[in-house]
């Protein structure tokens, strides 16, 4: 069956897309670039070991890096010469990564989380790049600001993410619909697979990490007791599916519809939170959801709706099928 690549696609439905410029498609471009050599070092992850690169100097005279500071590097190498940044922002980095001035600047803001769920990589398990593109509020050619950077989810031109599994594949939506890619080792191409994906109305899944039951509140609890019960709206209980990697979690939920959650709790007593990023994982991951039919939400408010205070700001985050969050919601509505 034929099939073409994420930039064929993207210049076909150039007419719906504002997005189908010269330089966004140069910025979609290099992050496939990025991923695919990201890719090829999280194949071969458990060759280190075998091949007793385990030092701080390899083989070859290089340092030999944890693989998310190396998925880290390379985003910000490939990215920041691309001509079309004037900034970026990483979860690994505490502050904004400025672009170098010996490269030409762009209008694109970039967050990205460069390897979710990295503390999975030892046990073979999917990991993945998250990212997520906006515009520079202010006028170019000034520096960039925090208030550039610090922008609503809904501001987002673009979102996408990678996933390292069995195969690799991009998802990614520029809101106007949202669809996938397998990395075609063969031809070293990301190929249309999931056209159009569309997340099922009510889910099958829950994931959760269960074992925080006695930190949470009330409500979170009776949330956590719906998905289980087999006197809930779909008449039997979810199944638990829960592996420690949200976009691995994401993308079954979003394919075979369910529900991820990371509410709130309070380990630390003195100050209850969520633990997911709002800009690099929560807002990217809430605007795919929507473009797919479902919802994003911390528990009462839309996440797109939320103005970040600043970059690093965590959020309780339930995200999936249309109805399974709208059911959430309620029960913290109602409260206790
Ligand atoms: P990170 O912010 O340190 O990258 O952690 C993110 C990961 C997610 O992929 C995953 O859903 C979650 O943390 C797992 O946390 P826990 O072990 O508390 O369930």
């Amino acid at each position: 069956m034929p099939s073409i690549t994420v930039i064929e696609h993207l210049l076909l439905h150039q007419k719906e897309s504002p997005m189908a410029t010269g330089r966004f498609t140069r910025l979609l471009n290099e992050l496939i670039l990025a991923a695919k050599i990201i890719s090829r070092e999280v194949n071969k992850a458990g060759l280190v070991d075998v091949l007793g690169f385990t030092g701080e100097i390899n083989v070859q005279g290089e340092e030999v890096f944890k693989l998310d500071e190396f998925a880290n590097r390379v985003l910000i190498h490939r990215l920041e010469r691309a001509g079309v940044l004037c900034a970026m922002a990483s979860e690994e980095n505490a502050d904004l990564i400025e672009i170098p001035s010996a490269f030409p600047a762009g209008e694109y803001i970039l967050i990205f989380d460069p390897l979710d769920g990295s503390s999975n990589t030892e046990s073979n398990v999917s990991i993945g790049t998250i990212f997520s593109i906006y515009r520079r509020k202010s006028p170019a050619g000034k520096s960039v600001t925090m208030d550039d950077v610090l922008q609503k989810g809904s501001d987002q031109v673009a979102a996408g993410y990678f996933v390292y599994g069995s195969s690799t594949m991009m998802v990614y939506t520029t809101g106007q619909g949202v669809h996938g890619f397998t990395l075609d080792p063969s031809v070293g191409e990301f190929l249309l697979s999931h056209p159009q994906i569309k997340i099922p109305e009510r889910g099958k899944i829950y994931s959760i990490n269960e074992s925080y039951w006695n930190y949470w509140d009330a409500p979170t609890r009776q949330v956590v007791s719906y998905f289980k019960s087999p006197d809930n709206e779909r008449g039997q209980p979810y199944n638990l599916r829960y592996i420690g990697s949200l976009v691995a979690g994401f993308h079954r939920n979003l394919l075979a519809g369910g529900i991820f959650m990371y509410p709130a709790d309070n380990r630390d007593p003195k100050k209850p939170r969520g633990k997911l990023r709002l800009m690099c994982k929560a807002a990217p991951l809430a605007m795919i959801v929507e473009a797919a039919g479902g919802m994003a939400t911390d528990g009462k408010m839309r996440i797109l709706d939320i103005e970040p205070q600043e970059l690093h700001q965590r959020v309780p985050l339930f995200i999936g099928s249309k109805k399974d969050i709208q059911k959430v919601m309620a029960f913290y509505q109602k409260g206790s």
